[in-house]
């Protein structure tokens, strides 16, 4: 669509028509009407491009602008005070040699949006659960620095900001793990704030919907960077968000137009691009760009012309006006029309360059908070101009203003100028923090905001609801043998979740949650039996409506059938793996997924959720390398326990029977709902089918520790140990190595991490007591009793078994799946990848050769027995 206007006349026409509807009518009936043109055009085939962006200028306009109503004076010396505070901790941090780094310049973007926030809107937890407040990750040391007036916090806190080894210290960046009665969310991993604030809004209208909490006007507030934006996290869930209607969430994106390296858009305006992008997922957009001290030059702006320069200028200049003054903005901005150089003729520079962008503006930003907070029906995100580094000196808007650490004198004391800040010049080279006295004005108006709100923030619960241990029947069921029946351990753990479900005790905490899998792991039933999760219910009649397993949508569902999202689904699970703090009301969340789409998928999101204490179960179904037989290459997961063992807080366990996943979910639940510790359990189930045996007496132990015996002999040869799916092929290995009468006693270990973590932990124990009775680890505990040859098979990698070796003492051998997965049946690739029975049979008779147990005719007879090919090629180079 061209934009040039062809016929002038007939275009004011045409306006003037327009304008007398909004006088007479009101905009609503004005923009109905535009709504009918539009359609009446899109009838002929075109499409109408003015709807997703405004102009460039503040969407409350002066007169719809709700009235800030406290006292600004006051207000802005606190958050002066806050401002001084900050950048003292970062830079003390910076003084010696210690190079502890810290972040000066976003914080001083966004100390406004912060500050308006805690003076007027967010909650504490006094008489409702508190709002919830993502914050940008690096902002870290302004909410320090006001948890410092606060008085929470003390000089020797703020001076221990990244010294945490010997406590008490400040931790660089939101960490729960760290500062647990502090920080309640991990964020500053870019993107990951965005999309946990919008699950965590999700889930709080999942949680009312089904009547566990009660539905309130409690709030998520999801601070972020415009650099942040361009993560996929960041903008990849707003549609869910929109869809879902979700006025409990509000994003404040921080546009100060810069990230890291440089401009964010030097070349486009980032406002109007996300401008677009919310307003096309269904969300409210409120633009605060201008601040008020250009209220009256926009107000003589009649014809449009400064309008029209404001849309035509591109960040990478914004950013040039802050970066150099007022008379460059005068001679590059204004210049721009005659007839607007005209409105600033009585600026002088400075006026000029302190011509207000709205972020930095108490007023604008009150306004915009005030009207996302009283939003129905959509999300809201606010879009704040902001300067980076503000107030900074010559370091304002400069280019390399993310990585400040440190200031020149002159800086630091330009700063404590312009907030006014009453630090001499004999003091200031000692950086000293500043804070009233505790019946100052200042901080009794600090408190008294903060009383009114219900309490201070951050603040993160440790302490929450101990939950009653599930009917044992649950469990019980399955520690009998299959018989005949053949099952799968997916299909095992689905019918503990079923009947988990059911339980009087623990039932409405479980939930299931999916990615678009439910059918691949035999979930379907749970369909129709708890229904799915959707907000607008079902306003349609399903298609398989006439069927016992029909697809049931219901505001009140249990299931999360979260779509084709992993990274959505599993921030879901995070939201409720923290309820027991964030809404003390612990639930219990289950996430299947193909174990291949899990952690090797997220595991930013994992490990922030490690971060977060979650508690949960994460169920890596149709896990194993050669398993999951003809998915291939992409699908086929051979190291996701690795991946889960570098997370210090997740209990990885792949078992091989549904006895043991029941012990295993059993002693979870213990662990973490009823002694409250801080884990979360992530489980490989796999997807063939094979009868499974009874419980063996007294195994319960041995399963949660990592390894039990499942077949003793007397005096045993070798030892076979097996891992999930390969233990089948440990046993079938100890049958033909009978046949030539060689004894083989058989583990399942069903969590060699585990293992290892016992082993480092006695191994350390040890060492650091010398004089001390030597303790064995668990694996030596096992294998006392003789130390014959081991044989490990897993489908993981070798590594996976590799870690017992310090803990075992006879000779060692592991085999796994290294190597790229690929399509064919199960024994093909056992075959080809050397997990399968054979391939332990011919270790077993190796190390017993090379132990002179087996002579060179046997060695050779057995091998071509087994039709061992010496030239097969290495199945991890092919
Ligand atoms: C996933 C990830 N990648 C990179 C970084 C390093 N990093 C920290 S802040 C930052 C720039 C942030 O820019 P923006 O989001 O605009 O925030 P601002 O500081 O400008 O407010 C980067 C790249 C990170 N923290 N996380
Ligand atoms: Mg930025």
């Amino acid at each position: 669509m061209s934009s040039k206007d062809i016929d002038p006349i007939e275009t004011s026409e045409w306006l003037e028509a327009l304008n007398s509807v909004i006088e007479e009518e009101g905009l609503e009936r004005a923009s109905f009407l535009l709504t009918k043109l539009a359609e009446r055009i899109n009838q002929e085939g075109a499409i109408p491009s003015y709807n997703l962006t405004t102009p460039f200028r503040n969407t409350i306009s002066v007169k719809d602008e709700a009235q800030m109503p406290g006292d600004l004076f006051m207000e802005r010396r606190i958050r002066s005070l806050i401002r001084w505070n900050a950048l003292v901790m970062v830079l003390k941090a910076n003084k010696n040699d210690d190079e502890l780094g810290g972040h000066i310049s976003t914080f001083s973007s966004a100390a406004t949006l912060y500050d308006v926030g805690f003076n007027y809107f967010f909650r504490g937890s006094d008489n409702q659960l508190e709002d919830m407040v993502y914050y940008q990750g690096h902002c870290s040391p302004g909410i320090y620095a006001r948890s410092f007036l606060e008085g929470y916090l003390d000089e020797k806190d703020l001076d221990n900001f990244r010294r945490e080894v010997n406590k008490p210290g400040l931790s660089s960046y939101p960490h729960p793990w760290l500062m647990p009665n502090y920080w309640q969310f991990p964020v500053v991993s870019m993107g990951l704030g965005p999309i946990l604030g919008i699950y965590q809004a999700h889930i709080m209208r999942y949680l009312s919907a089904r009547g566990l909490v009660p539905r309130n006007d409690r709030k998520v507030w999801v601070f972020c960077g415009d650099g942040e934006m361009d993560e996929p996290e960041s903008k990849g869930a707003i549609g869910l968000a929109g869809r879902e209607e979700l006025e409990n969430l509000i994003f404040v994106v921080n546009c100060n137009l810069q990230r890291l390296d440089g401009p964010v858009r030097g070349n486009g305006k980032i406002i109007q691009e996300l401008e677009g992008s919310f307003r096309g997922e269904g969300w409210n957009v409120i633009k605060v760009v201008w601040g008020r001290f250009w209220d009256p030059i926009i107000a003589k702006d009649t014809e449009g012309k400064l309008q029209e320069i404001m849309d035509a200028v591109v960040d990478g200049e914004l950013q040039n006006f802050k970066a150099k003054g007022g008379k460059y903005t005068r001679e590059n901005f204004f210049a721009k029309d005659p007839s607007v150089l005209e409105m600033v003729k009585d600026l002088t520079d400075e006026d000029i360059y302190r011509l207000n962008r709205g972020g930095h503006d108490p007023y604008k930003v009150y306004a915009a908070y005030h009207k996302a907070s009283n939003s129905k029906g959509a999300p809201t995100v606010i879009l704040a101009l902001t300067t980076k580094g503000y107030g900074t000196g010559s370091r304002e808007a400069d280019n390399t203003t993310h990585q400040v650490k440190k200031l020149s004198m002159e800086n630091i004391k330009s700063f404590r100028d312009r907030f006014d800040i009453p630090v001499s010049d004999s003091e200031i080279e000692n950086l000293p923090y500043v804070r009233p006295p505790e019946d100052s004005p200042e901080i009794q108006y600090l408190k008294n905001t903060r009383k009114k709100l219900g309490g201070f923030i951050p603040r993160r619960r440790t302490a929450s609801e101990k939950l009653k241990m599930p009917n044992n029947t649950v469990f019980e069921k399955s520690y009998d043998s299959s018989g005949e029946r053949q099952i799968s351990t997916t299909m095992a753990i689905v019918r503990i979740i079923t009947d988990l479900l059911k339980d009087n005790n623990i039932g409405e905490r479980i939930v299931p949650i999916v990615p678009d899998e439910a059918r691949t792991f035999g979930m379907e039933a749970l369909f129709r039996q708890v229904g799915i999760y959707s907000s607008a219910g079902q306003k349609y009649e399903p298609e398989d409506a006439d069927k016992v397993m029909w697809y049931k949508e219901s505001k009140e569902g249990v299931m999360l059938e979260e779509g084709i999202t992993e990274a959505g689904a599993f921030s879901a699970w995070t939201a409720l793996a923290t309820a027991y703090s964030n809404y003390d009301f612990p639930m219990v969340p289950f996430y299947l997924f193909y174990s291949m789409f899990g952690f090797q998928r997220v595991h930013d999101l994992s490990w922030a959720a490690g971060d977060a204490q979650a508690k949960g179960f994460l169920i890596g179904a149709t896990s194993g390398r050669t398993t999951l037989n003809g998915e291939g290459l992409q699908h086929q997961d051979g190291h996701s326990h690795i991946l889960s063992s570098t997370i210090p807080n997740c209990l990885s366990y792949d078992p091989a029977y549904a006895y043991e996943i029941a012990v295993i979910v059993k002693d979870g639940i213990k662990k973490m709902y009823v002694d409250q510790e801080n884990y979360f359990y992530y489980i490989t189930t796999i997807n063939e089918n094979y009868s499974h045996p009874a419980m063996p007496e007294g195994a319960e132990d041995g399963i949660i520790k990592g390894m039990h015996r499942i077949k003793k002999v007397d005096k045993p040869n070798v030892r076979l140990i097996g891992s999930g799916a390969i233990l089948n092929e440990s046993i079938k290995a100890s049958k033909i190595l009978k046949q030539y009468d060689i004894d083989s006693e058989v583990w399942s270990v069903t969590s060699f991490n585990l293992l290892r973590k016992n082993g480092m932990e006695i191994e350390r124990l040890n060492q650091l007591n010398p004089l001390d009775e030597k303790k064995l680890t668990y694996v030596e505990e096992c294998f006392i009793d003789n130390d014959i040859p081991t044989i490990a098979a897993t489908d993981y990698m070798r590594a996976y078994a590799e870690q017992i070796r310090p803990y075992i003492r006879g000779q060692y051998l592991t085999l796994g799946t290294d190597g790229y997965g690929r399509s064919d049946s199960r024994k093909t690739l056992r075959d080809f990848f050397e997990v399968d029975s054979e391939s332990i049979t011919r270790s077993a008779i190796y190390l017993l050769f090379q132990e002179n147990y087996l002579s060179e005719d046997q060695i050779k007879k057995i091998y071509k027995d087994l039709r061992i090919d010496p030239n097969k090629p290495n199945p991890w180079e092919v």
